[in-house]
């Protein structure tokens, strides 16, 4: 007779259940009850900007197991690595969520928005309708390059660092330091606030 599974069984075809799946699936158990805060950084400039970012935020909220907290404002940015002039402006912002969904299914779900908005990806920092990043999710950090976290540039980059600030400011980069003393360092410049335009909180 073992803990798990009694020798007399009412089913001889019934396998045991090793105690290290019922561990991991308990485990699951409690991350479905124990959401995680993560932070989403959306940035276009191709097409109807801000129709575009409305559309991301309300995908996420449409998402099982993602729950939108906040939205920042929008920024108007210059485009960063490439050429000025070569490329429309941006438009940028940042979303808090929380979420029971793991990293991994995260950055499906942001893969398959960036698809809904027939995103091309045909050169790397090319325009795009939208990009939908994962700048953090937890504490996690990790240099998988299918998804490193926190986002490996968000920490030098003020069009993720200022609307990141507004919905957060006590927020820090794990790994980095407090968002404002990052945002201190890299400056402003570049990000204007678009006072004209807003970002619905998905109710
Ligand atoms: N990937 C790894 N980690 C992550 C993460 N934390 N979140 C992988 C999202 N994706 C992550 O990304 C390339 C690969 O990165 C993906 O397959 C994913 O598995 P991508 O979105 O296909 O391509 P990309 O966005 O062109 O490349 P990259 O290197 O992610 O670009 P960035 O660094 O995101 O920069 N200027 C302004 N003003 N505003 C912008 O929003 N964005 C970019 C893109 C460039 N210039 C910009 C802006
Ligand atoms: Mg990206």
């Amino acid at each position: 007779m073992t803990a798990e599974w009694p020798e007399q069984s009412a089913d001889p075809t019934v396998q045991p259940v090793p105690a290290s799946v019922v561990a991991a699936v308990d485990a699951a158990d409690s991350t479905l009850q124990n959401p995680k805060t993560a932070v989403i950084a959306l940035g276009g400039n191709l097409g109807n900007r801000l129709e575009t970012l409305q559309g991301a935020v309300d995908a996420l909220e449409d998402t099982p197991g993602v729950r939108v907290k906040a939205v920042s404002p929008v920024y108007e940015t210059e485009p960063w690595g490439v050429e000025p002039g070569t490329q429309p402006g941006y438009f940028n912002a940042v979303v808090l969520i929380r979420t029971t969904l793991p990293p991994g299914s995260l950055l499906e779900r942001a893969h398959a928005i960036e698809e809904a908005y027939l995103r091309v990806r045909a050169e790397r920092w090319g325009p795009r309708t939208i990009d939908v990043d994962i700048v953090a999710y937890d504490r996690v950090v990790s240099d998988d390059p299918v998804l490193t976290l926190p986002h490996p540039r968000a920490h030098e980059r003020a069009f993720v660092l200022v609307p990141w600030y507004d919905v957060d400011p006590a927020a820090d980069v794990p790994g980095h330091g407090p968002v404002a003393e990052l945002l201190a360092t890299v400056g402003r410049q570049g990000v204007q606030r678009r006072d004209d335009v807003e970002l619905r909180l998905p109710e």
